[in-house]
């Protein structure tokens, strides 16, 4: 047998020990910050998105920071750029484990929140997504999840409301992206027509591809009353732009993945007339004041799902605070319980960790801006 010195013995006992307790993954933690994530499109076609996310997260922490932090200790905020890809958002969320976060903010895109959602459930890790409103996420009943966005059975449903009962289409055309938002969305919003409606097209596109004029000229066969999108803007405003190339009148609508500056920029004029189902314009809820004013002179313009970031962080930090603890599992039971009075008002979370109060209004393009047209 090799002789092992005591002091190399204690000397492993005692870096056992720091790394231990120093790196315990979702648990209380040594460390003097309390680290938190946010993961979302950072990069990529739909960053538009993800920089408005990353901005209010980081505004949040910044605030909580000025006022001493949580806990009494700094908050640091990691940021993950999952460039809307599953396979690269359950990687960051395997690495955010690694890093020891209190929490995460995100991610945005439902494909993405889905699989790493499972992730940070298997280590209690409180989520609390901004923006991510397929159904499945908190249909899975985890504990730890949470959303301040509505989902798309609401909003799917507000939009067939909208296209029988104000715009009184006959027939309409209904595209997707094959992403669990924007087809989960697109079927959503089918069955709120079925049976009313006559659907002329049902089908997918590629997301990434920059050429619809196939599908189009499909949908132009079928002569619709309007043409339905399930999907982000970025698709979104070349299929507006490609339908009126063809001579296709029909009024373009889609959900909040749409709802974005850069829909009008890469759709020009064409995008003039389109519709969209989102929440309430920002710039006229009282309570958000204070945070436009903020926002806007930190980073510009909020884009629409700023506040939610905000948001989120707020109730996420919010939840580290009320528990007074680091461990998920409490966190997220502070969260189940917490009366949130913020920028949007009262939130409340059900046992699904759904906001009790999510409505959903019609937006369209008026003179190259989006407006709120409907309470
Ligand atoms: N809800 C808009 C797009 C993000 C997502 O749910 O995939």
């Amino acid at each position: 047998m090799p002789k092992v010195s005591y002091w190399k013995v204690i000397s492993v006992l005692m870096l056992t020990a720091f790394v231990f307790l120093g790196c315990k993954k979702g648990g209380e933690s040594i460390s003097d910050v309390i680290k938190i994530g946010t993961a979302g499109p950072m990069t990529g076609d739909q960053s538009a998105f993800g920089q408005d996310q990353q901005n209010g997260v980081r505004m949040a922490v910044e605030e909580w920071n000025l006022k001493g932090g949580v806990l009494g200790k700094k908050i640091e905020l990691l940021v993950g750029d999952d460039q809307h890809d599953p396979k690269q958002a359950v990687s960051i969320a395997n690495k955010m484990v690694n890093d020891g976060i209190a929490g995460m903010i995100g991610h945005f895109n439902s494909s993405c929140s889905i699989p790493a959602s499972r992730i940070y459930n298997e280590q209690k890790i409180p989520m609390v997504t901004h923006g991510s409103t397929n159904p499945q996420l908190t249909e899975q009943n985890f504990k730890g999840v949470f959303r301040v966005c509505g989902r798309d059975d609401q909003q799917g449903k507000k939009a067939a409301e909208f296209v029988i009962n104000d715009i009184k289409a006959k027939s309409v055309a209904i595209l997707h992206d094959k992403t669990t938002y924007g087809q989960g969305l697109a079927d959503e919003f089918r069955k709120g027509v079925e049976g009313q409606v006559k659907v002329t097209y049902h089908g997918g596109i590629t997301q990434g591809d920059k050429d619809f004029s196939a599908v189009l000229t499909n949908v132009k066969t079928g002569n619709p009353d309007l043409i339905y999108f399930g999907g982000i803007y970025t698709e979104g405003g070349l299929i507006v732009k490609q339908a009126r190339a063809l001579g296709i009148k029909a009024p373009f609508m889609g959900g909040d993945g749409v709802i974005s500056d850069e829909f009008l920029n890469i759709a020009g004029g064409d995008a003039e007339g389109a519709y969209v189902t989102f929440s309430p314009d920002v710039n006229n809820i009282p309570s958000a004041k204070g945070f436009v004013d903020t926002y806007t002179k930190k980073y510009g313009k909020p884009g629409p799902y700023s506040v939610y970031a905000y948001v989120a962080a707020n109730v996420l930090l919010q939840g580290i605070k009320d528990s007074n603890s680091t461990e998920g599992e409490r966190i997220s039971e502070a969260v189940h319980k917490m009366k949130y009075e913020g920028a949007l008002g009262n939130i409340e979370f059900d046992d699904k960790g759904d906001v009790k109060a999510s409505p959903y209004v019609i937006w369209q393009v008026k003179k190259g801006k989006w407006e709120q047209i409907t309470k």
